[in-house]
């Protein structure tokens, strides 16, 4: 992108205008998908305002237990999940909405209720908050088989069945990254404006890179794939550098990094979480489907993450995920491990 042409912009694609022209494409289309994204992006613009002044607050002593006015001050994950339930709620487009802070799956009542059921991790990264570490929403879409009757069934399906997925990253700068299906595409706000604006169409990640992004702290209690594949990243045999270590500890910022920088992510299982960290719904579809839009690959260690079908609503599982080749040696590493067994 030409960065100095960009800054002399008068034409702006603002998110809202790039999902109107999206829908243009498909003139049965009612325009229920821009207005389910527009109250997400509300969603967003209002964690990453809360994020921003989280610090402030505390400096200024507002985010003690109570508040000026002698209210209890929320946590901020708390805030945003409330958010995110009200402006999907209000948007009148939702049914089923699956988020990390609650352990029920909200049904969405008449008249309220729309066709779209919405998972989602209203403040993934939680622990990265207090010291001021990029953090970030998540969130898929579904569409529900019968609205006068949703059931659990349908969040309960596999990730290929989204019709689209994205996050939010409140970091140095708000980045919101979206795939309809067709491509990935980063907008970032523009705080003058409040607006989201396309910085980053087509996004496309590396084939190969040179970063892995993995908690090394684990290692004792990895398997015989992972800590092969992570030995290989570091003591390469075959004459190539050695790979480059980042890891944040907050999966949309080294999601992030990788799907613009290439390279893979890992939250493999182990001896003490034989199911990994990751939540099916909420972290490891979104992100997967982000990554095989952007020509990447996502891998459980057992099979294509997308066509997993999760049976809980926050199940969770190993995740490999980013360049195409670099998933693809993880994969064979996995497929000789079967073969010994
Ligand atoms: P957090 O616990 O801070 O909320 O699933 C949540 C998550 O962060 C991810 O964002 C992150 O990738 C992962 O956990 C970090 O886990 P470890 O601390 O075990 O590395």
């Amino acid at each position: 992108m030409d960065h100095a042409a960009d800054a002399h912009r008068t034409d702006l694609m603002t998110i809202t205008r790039f999902v109107l022209n999206e829908q243009s494409k498909y003139p049965e289309s009612r325009g229920d998908f821009t207005i389910l994204l527009n109250h997400i992006v509300l969603g967003c613009k209002f964690v990453c305002s809360a994020v921003n002044k989280a610090g402030l607050a505390k400096l200024i002593g507002l985010a003690g237990e109570t508040n000026v006015q002698g209210e209890e001050q929320k946590k901020l994950d708390v805030l945003s999940n409330e958010v995110f339930i009200k402006a999907l709620v209000s948007s009148g487009r939702t049914c089923i909405l699956v988020s990390e802070e609650d352990e029920e799956a909200t049904f969405v009542e008449q008249p309220k209720r729309g066709r779209y059921c919405v998972v989602f991790d209203p403040l993934d990264g939680s622990s990265n908050i207090d010291c001021g570490v990029s953090i970030g929403t998540i969130f898929g879409i579904y569409m529900v088989n019968d609205s006068h009757e949703p059931t659990l069934d349908d969040v309960l399906q596999p990730g290929k069945n989204m019709l689209a997925a994205g996050y939010c990253m409140y970091g140095s700068s708000c980045t919101l990254v979206l795939s309809t299906g067709e491509g990935v595409n980063g907008f970032t706000l523009d705080p003058s404006l409040g607006e989201f604006i396309l910085t980053h169409p087509d996004i496309k990640i590396p084939k190969k890179g040179k970063i892995y992004s993995v908690n090394e702290g684990n290692a004792k209690n990895w398997d015989g794939p992972t800590a092969k594949y992570v030995e290989k990243c570091k003591f390469p045999k075959d004459g190539s550098s050695s790979k480059s270590l980042r890891y944040i500890g907050s999966m949309v910022a080294d999601v992030h990094r990788t799907l613009l920088y290439g390279g893979i992510f890992l939250y493999p299982a182990d001896k003490k979480s034989p199911n990994g960290k990751l939540r099916v719904l909420y972290e490891v579809f979104p992100m997967s489907f982000l990554m095989e839009q952007a020509g990447g690959q996502a891998f459980t260690g057992k099979q294509r993450a997308l066509d997993l079908v999760p049976n809980k609503i926050h199940e969770r599982s190993p995740i490999f995920l980013g360049s195409y080749d670099d998933v693809e040696e993880i994969k064979a590493l996995y497929a000789a491990e079967e073969k010994k067994e």
